[in-house]
């Protein structure tokens, strides 16, 4: 049985490999993200990795925030949202609630006001469903500040929205005149 430990540890190595460095591993990822179970465990074994069929499928289904996914027939897995290499999810566009969230750094603060919430080196602005899942993704990188997105404002205006499947939102950008900075 995989300890909370091992479990972190290898869920953080599949999120390096599924979404920012598959070459890590030695391996590609498909247009979709995707990448075959059997190579991913055949690299994995190739560079000393403990991860077995069984470790997956577990990380799979505990993952607090759901990050990974199989495909319908089990054989391939991809991470669900967060990419920086360039990935066509096919996430088809949905009409978004009224408000959408995002936590950032007091530090980026001033910088979003003025220009909007840009990607960065992932391939989407990332949003949040509620206020507290939006400070915790803030808190990751620092005192946490939470924007209010006006999201069904945007989606009239022409901008498109798309819901990974781990309930994340994802847009191209958030121009600055759609955020409202939320006290307290
Ligand atoms: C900031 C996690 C200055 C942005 C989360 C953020 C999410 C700007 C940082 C997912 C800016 C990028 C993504 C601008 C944006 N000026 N700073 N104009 N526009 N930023 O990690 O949204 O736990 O790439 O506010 O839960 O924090 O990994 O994005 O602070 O779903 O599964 O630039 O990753 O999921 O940081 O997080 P990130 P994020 P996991």
């Amino acid at each position: 049985m995989l300890s909370e430990k091992e479990a972190t540890r290898l869920s953080k190595l599949l999120s390096l490999v599924l979404r920012h460095n598959p070459a890590h591993l030695g391996l590609t990822l498909e247009a979709q993200g995707w990448v075959e179970v059997d190579t991913l465990l055949a690299q994995a074994k190739a560079h000393q990795v403990p991860l077995t069929r069984e470790n997956l499928q577990y990380i799979v289904e505990t993952n607090a925030k759901q990050r990974f996914r199989f495909s319908e027939d089990q054989q391939r897995i991809r991470a669900s949202q967060g990419h920086s290499v360039e990935v066509a999810l096919g996430y088809s566009p949905v009409t978004p609630p009224t408000v959408l969230y995002h936590g950032t750094a007091t530090r980026h603060q001033a910088s979003i006001q003025q220009n909007g919430l840009q990607k960065m080196s992932r391939q989407h602005v990332h949003l949040s469903a509620d206020i507290a899942t939006a400070r915790q993704v803030g808190s990751r990188h620092g005192q946490p500040v939470v924007f209010a997105v006006e999201a069904a404002r945007m989606h009239a205006d022409g901008h498109s929205f798309y819901q990974a499947d781990n309930g994340v939102w994802l847009t191209e950008e958030v121009p600055a005149q759609y955020l409202q900075l939320l006290q307290g």
